[in-house]
């Protein structure tokens, strides 16, 4: 018997030296040291045994189990740290790659020219003025001497909240809030850029679009002084050699009105499909401040003057960039965006 078990023991340690998976040495385990493994069966036999022979076969049969655990756990830790060096090097990162380039975005065009409209007025010492989209009747309408009965007024031109208060229509009530605030400061000398909201939808209309108006208001201020500022923007925006012209034109809050038109950027003048053969485009209303804007903003006509201006922005981007179809702005296509 106690051969039996020293035989068990060396086939065991020959087979388990060379197991190649750790499920297998487990296997092996069970089949030897198990309940109904074959070492185990041997010990159980062992109440045969005369009283002098039983404590020499359990030390035999201990010392046995002790080798091959030792064996069992050497092993085990052999194929661990085989496994473990497999996986290291199938998972091997090569830090050495260069990474994924993130493609770099741009601002939408109606930012870009928004902002460059933004630098050139800043860069004639003009500073910029924001308030809010939703405005009050009083500083939409009423403060900028629009009549109750003008059409910019009735509900189906403007989106109202209440019969108070409405997504603003212009930029205008900015730079009223603006004198309010600065009165009796001088001089007044802002841009409002901005949102503004109209109950308008087709081809040539979108119900949010973009503005930007100016304002100057200090002693002495002459229309002379408005078209020196708006040939300079004018150039800037769309190139050294523009001139511009003056029309007569009406708006509520300015008198004498007058519509600005720049020479064509496209045939510089002489007249094609851009300009309709006129050699001008419109760009730009603007006039002098109205006696009664001036009063709502708290200087006195009597005073101080100042001129007005108001552009689309929608109108300008389509004009420096030559896009035809103003809804392609709002469309967030890329293909037509990341040409700019
Ligand atoms: C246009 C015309 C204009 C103004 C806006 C203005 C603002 C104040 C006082 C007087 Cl606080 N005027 N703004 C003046 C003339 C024209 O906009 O066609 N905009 C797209």
């Amino acid at each position: 018997m106690k051969h039996e078990i020293q035989r068990i023991g060396e086939e065991t340690l020959k087979v388990l030296k060379d197991m190649e998976s750790s499920e297998a040495l487990q296997e092996l385990k069970v089949k030897i040291l198990g309940k109904k493994g074959s070492l185990t069966a041997l010990l159980r036999q062992m109440g045969g045994l005369s009283p002098e022979e039983r404590p020499i076969m359990g030390q035999v049969v201990n010392e046995v189990r002790s080798r091959l655990e030792q064996a069992w756990e050497e092993r085990s830790a052999e194929l661990e740290a085989i496994a473990l060096e497999k996986r290291l090097s199938l998972e091997r990162i090569d830090i050495t790659l260069p990474g994924r380039r993130v493609p770099r975005g741009h601002h939408h065009p109606l930012t870009q020219v928004m902002e460059e409209i933004e630098d050139i007025f800043l860069g004639m010492g003009f500073q910029i003025a924001e308030g809010p989209e939703i405005e009050s009747d009083y500083y939409n309408f009423e403060a900028l001497n629009l009549p109750k009965e003008h059409p910019a007024r009735e509900m189906q031109d403007s989106f109202y909240i209440t019969e108070e208060i409405l997504l603003r229509t212009q930029t205008s009530p900015v730079q009223v809030r603006t004198m309010e605030k600065l009165f009796p400061y001088l001089p007044v000398k802002v841009i409002a850029p901005g949102k503004v909201y109209r109950n308008d939808d087709d081809a040539t209309h979108s119900p949010m679009f973009h503005q930007v108006e100016g304002l100057i208001v200090d002693h002495g201020i002459r229309m002379s002084d408005l078209k020196g500022i708006l040939l300079n923007f004018s150039r800037q925006m769309f190139g050294d050699s523009r001139e511009i012209r003056l029309r007569p034109s009406f708006f509520p809050f300015t008198e004498p009105s007058a519509e600005v038109d720049v020479s064509c950027m496209l045939c510089g003048g002489a007249g094609c499909r851009l300009c309709k053969g006129t050699g001008w485009i419109e760009i730009l209303g603007s006039g002098m401040v109205h006696p009664r804007v001036l009063e709502a903003g708290g200087y006195d006509p009597k005073e101080v003057t100042g001129f007005a201006f108001g552009m689309g922005v929608e109108r300008i981007a389509m004009l420096k960039f030559g896009i035809e179809d103003m809804r392609l702005l709002f469309d967030n296509d890329l293909r037509f965006l990341q040409q700019f």
